[in-house]
């Protein structure tokens, strides 16, 4: 059950507050979080709070929508920890613009895997969108440095790069080295092509990871400059708390949300009621 029928359901039951605050821990609300809520909801009437409830939670979430720009090279560096859906949420994203006009191509920086550059081509062949890859092993920046010229030399094919990166943790110093890598690639390419690259990066949460989402943010903050998050797996999920905890405590807008694992279960933000629907899911 998500958080919202739990907290509806307690609601009606016209349960003791301390019950809210419970439940909003296990949901891995962090604890200052927690309180605050708690602080919030006593003002009002047993009554007034479910409807209020949603008001409070509403603060917590900060929202930005891409800023794609049609006559730009859109570049959007998706990163984040293994397994979170950084690849599913790539094709989803770039579904969801190819439906809107734009014209994505991919770049398979995870090069780590040979299973994980077959999943994106998958992908892609599936959605026909073009992708820049290597051999397993390549240097991802190097298939950055490709996609990009390759996009640019098709200005007016190509108007959105998705780059899908490997995110393991297990080795940080190798993940801070190809990040950190891929980022001057891009810095470089924006000085050659003056103003014609837009620059975005995104880091991909995984809502079932709960407090360990909070962690992750923290990390690869401190890695590469991040603009904003994507959360994946509400679908699963009973821990999305923690996102509230990002949004707030890290100061990351989410950009998009995925809840399955199809290609239609992708809710953009720049879609109206975006965030009813996302509260709606968590
Ligand atoms: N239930 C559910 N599963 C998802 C979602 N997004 C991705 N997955 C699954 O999670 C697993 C890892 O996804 P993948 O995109 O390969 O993650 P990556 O390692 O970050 O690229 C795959 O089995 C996906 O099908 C989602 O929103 N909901
Ligand atoms: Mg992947």
């Amino acid at each position: 059950m998500n958080l919202f029928s739990r907290l509806k359901e307690l609601f009606s039951k016209n349960e003791d507050i301390n019950l809210f605050e419970k439940n909003l821990l296990l949901s891995d609300f962090e604890y200052s979080l927690t309180k605050e809520i708690i602080e919030k909801l006593k003002k009002f009437t047993k009554d007034e709070r479910s409807i209020k409830i949603k008001d409070i939670l509403k603060e917590y979430l900060l929202v930005q929508k891409f800023t794609f720009e049609n006559s730009k090279l859109n570049i959007l560096n998706i990163v984040g920890v293994n397994g979170v859906g950084k690849t599913t949420a790539i094709s989803k994203i770039a579904n969801f613009y190819k439906n809107r006009g734009f014209s994505p191509i991919i770049a398979a920086a995870d090069t780590f895997r040979a299973a994980a550059i077959e999943q994106l081509t998958h992908w892609a062949d599936k959605l026909n969108i073009e992708i820049i890859k290597q051999k397993q092993g390549a240097d991802p920046a190097a298939v950055v440095y490709d996609s990009i010229d390759k996009a640019m030399s098709n200005e007016k094919k190509y108007n959105l790069l998705i780059i899908d990166t490997a995110g393991r943790l297990q080795n940080k110093e190798e993940l801070m080295q190809q990040l950190n890598k891929i980022v001057k690639v891009i810095d470089k390419k924006k000085t050659q092509y003056l103003d014609k690259i837009n620059y975005h990066s995104t880091l991909v949460i995984d809502a079932n990871l709960g407090k360990n989402s909070f962690n992750q943010a923290e990390i690869f903050k401190k890695i590469i400059n991040i603009d904003s998050i994507g959360i994946t797996k509400l679908d699963s999920t009973a821990k999305g708390g923690a996102i509230f905890s990002i949004c707030n405590l890290l100061k990351l807008p989410i950009s998009f949300a995925s809840f399955g694992e199809k290609i239609e279960d992708y809710l953009d933000a720049s879609e109206n009621s975006f965030i009813d629907i996302l509260l709606n899911k968590i």
